[in-house]
């Protein structure tokens, strides 16, 4: 005889709207201590730093700023890309503290034959191995429908700074330039260290000419969208943060149960956290924070929060929720954006300044439709801003 043992995990995900349940979400204006927050001044003065610190001490961790130098090395240039279109620039950007270096190799691909200096996308890569992978077809980077509007698009690749592995993920920014962060209990972990990179890749914009260092947008697709919120509440040179279903401790409310569960993200990739998250496992209510709060980081600046509609593991309404529930940092400063109460139809693009939103139909991934829609946004907010 056979014996069949079912095992049914504890805590599944729940794909079930009707039990989702009830949750309140932690304050936005309302400081830990009770103060009610009544203007941009006083987010600015006292709640910011305090929701960034609590990101910091139980989901993320630190990301450490000082180094002793940086330099960039030009080491191929070709104004002859894309039948002339573009010019392509392969990029040494060399951090070095206390003696020891790591090398962040990038491509860049600026257009040619616009007035420069161009507005620049930077995206957080964990998919694509460098320019082999890089081909004017590819949609997840489809480098010749960017430059022909008139951007400039460059990656990083994550490994560079930390790889996407339980053990490895040390070995590179984290052993090499800050060793003091691994023991620290909220010490750098892999996400803030890709958004660290990404920072790093800012340092040689603001140096190339060409570039347009107050016009950047960081993007990134679910674990890379994840990061591009992060590097966005960092650093406050990201002009538009893109976050491409990047789901649960991304965009997603994390009190909302659907889809990826908090448990389940820090049992399967424990190193992108601090392990203070994993003590929220199946007890996201008690987390001093909620993922509206890490969009709201981003204000004044312009957040796009992007989803797709059969991908249901990262919370397409979750995501949306998160972001119309940021909209009071937003009203600070004097953006009187209204998001309806519903998700726009599939495939529809809302824009309210400095906000963004679609849920395209189709699977988890980062398309050619995504992209149109991010340089539509794009477009619109930085027309607008020299408009003013
Ligand atoms: C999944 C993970 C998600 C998302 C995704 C991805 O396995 O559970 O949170 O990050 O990977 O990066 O594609």
């Amino acid at each position: 005889m056979v014996l069949l043992i079912l095992t049914t995990p504890l805590y599944a995900q729940n794909y079930d709207e009707s039990k989702v349940g009830n949750y309140l979400l932690p304050e936005l204006l309302t400081t830990q201590t009770g103060k009610k927050i009544n203007s941009a001044k006083e987010w600015e003065q006292s709640r910011r730093p305090e929701i960034l610190k609590l990101f910091e001490d139980n989901v993320y961790g630190q990301v450490p700023r000082d180094f002793d130098k940086i330099e960039f090395k030009l080491l191929e240039e070709n104004h002859n890309l894309l039948n002339g279109k573009a010019t392509h620039k392969k990029v040494a950007i060399n951090v070095t503290r206390n003696k020891k270096s790591i090398t962040i190799q990038t491509d860049l691909f600026i257009p040619n034959n616009v007035k420069k200096p161009v507005p620049a996308f930077i995206i957080i890569n964990h998919r694509l191995a460098k320019t082999k992978e890089l081909s004017p077809e590819n949609e997840f980077w489809p480098v010749e429908t960017i430059i022909t509007s008139g951007y400039a698009v460059a990656g990083l690749d994550v490994s560079d700074v930390a790889a996407d592995h339980k053990t490895e993920y040390v070995d590179q920014v984290l052993a090499k330039l800050y060793p003091e962060q691994i023991e620290q209990p909220n010490g750098m972990r892999a996400l803030g260290a890709w958004g660290w990179g990404a920072s790093r890749m800012i340092d040689y914009f603001e140096t190339d000419k060409s570039i347009d260092a107050r016009k950047i947008i960081v993007v990134g697709h679910s674990r890379g969208g994840k990061a591009a919120l992060w590097c966005g509440a960092q650093d406050r040179r990201v002009a538009v943060a893109i976050s491409n279903e990047s789901g649960n401790s991304g965009a997603k409310i994390s009190r909302r149960n659907f889809g990826e569960t908090v448990e389940i993200i820090t049992r399967n990739f424990p190193h992108w956290f601090v392990p203070q998250y994993a003590t929220f496992a199946n007890n996201e209510n008690e987390l001093p924070v909620d993922q509206h709060m890490l969009l709201a980081l981003m204000a004044p600046r312009a957040v796009y929060v992007a989803s797709a509609a059969e991908d249901l593991w990262a919370d397409p309404k979750g995501q949306y929720l998160a972001l119309a529930a940021a909209q009071p940092v937003f009203k600070l400063y004097g953006y009187n954006t209204n998001l309806p109460d519903t998700m726009p139809p599939n495939n529809e693009q809302l824009i309210q300044l400095p906000l963004g939103f679609h849920n395209r139909d189709g699977k988890h991934d980062m398309l050619l439709f995504d992209w149109k829609q991010y340089i539509k946004f794009a477009d619109n907010y930085f027309k607008k801003k020299t408009d003013k």
